[in-house]
């Protein structure tokens, strides 16, 4: 499927859309349990199964003005890569429009914050994931899933706030201990409410790996770890951040191969419309 089922009016006009949909099929650094490059179009196909109404929320996307904008496909790998994406992404922005990208490798949050930064937003950072990915270097890579957020910290400035960590080296968590505001993932709740606390009155925007989710609700991804989020603290991160002003977001590191059953794009499908429905309703 080429268009997002989210975007329910087909008439609608890019300039006219208040939400922009846009996918990012890249992957860097490829380990033997690859696929997220599959993931946009997992999630776009995985948008027809479900509901466009939420009781929990009240709302329905139809509510929304939302718009596939397709991809971002960058070639190669490495530090260019996240460039060129960051460089389209910026050229994508307009002032006001919510984006919400589907990844991809977690490398692409790089791109997006960089592009979002040179944009002149002024944000906080919520990073939900099992992983800092704050290592310094990952396999003789620099620029991989396993490091972008401690690229990034080379020129964002903001807070940047970690929840559902539960493995990693000693080094990159006690890296990321520091450089960060980080809670494990037992820690969850105490977290959100220090997020929300933080977050009153600034502009935060959202990065959640699938990865930060129980494994056994989402199979299909590359660094599974048990523990993690079940469908409770997903329902308690939507109400948390309501009335927190979530500039953008993304869902990364689906990878379809990996789930026959396909319920982690289904769920990456439903993460984004509650976000859409909770945080810009
Ligand atoms: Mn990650």
């Amino acid at each position: 499927m080429k268009y997002c089922e989210f975007c329910l009016d087909k008439k609608l006009e890019r300039d006219k859309a208040e939400i922009l949909v846009i996918g990012v099929p890249f992957e860097g650094s490829v380990n033997t349990r690859g696929g997220s490059s599959k993931g946009p179009e997992a999630i776009r196909k995985a948008s027809d199964c479900i509901e466009s109404y939420s009781p929990f929320f009240q709302k329905d996307l139809s509510d929304f003005k939302i718009y596939d904008d397709g991809d971002i496909t960058v070639r190669g790998k490495g530090k260019l890569a996240l460039e060129a994406i960051a460089g389209a992404v910026w050229k994508r922005m307009a002032k006001g429009v919510k984006p919400v990208f589907l990844g991809g490798d977690h490398s692409i949050s790089y791109g997006i914050v960089k592009a979002l930064v040179s944009k002149g937003y002024d944000f906080n950072l919520l990073h939900l994931d099992a992983h800092t990915d704050s290592q310094d270097e990952f396999s003789g890579d620099f620029w991989s899933y396993a490091n972008w957020v401690r690229r990034a910290r080379d020129f964002f400035k903001g807070d940047i706030y970690q929840l559902g960590i539960r493995t990693g080296t000693k080094e990159d968590l006690d890296y990321a201990s520091k450089a960060h505001r980080l809670f494990l993932s037992p820690q969850f709740v105490e977290g959100l409410r220090y997020v929300s606390e933080k977050s009153k009155g600034k502009n935060l925007y959202v990065t959640i790996d699938i990865d930060v989710m129980d494994p056994s609700l989402a199979p299909g991804t590359s660094n599974p770890v048990y523990g993690g989020l079940n469908a409770d603290h997903l329902q308690a991160l939507f109400h948390a951040l309501k009335k927190t002003n979530v500039i953008g977001m993304d869902v990364v590191e689906v990878a379809p191969n990996l789930d026959p059953s396909g319920r982690t794009a289904i769920l990456a499908a439903e993460i984004v419309r509650d976000a859409i429905l909770a945080w810009w309703g």
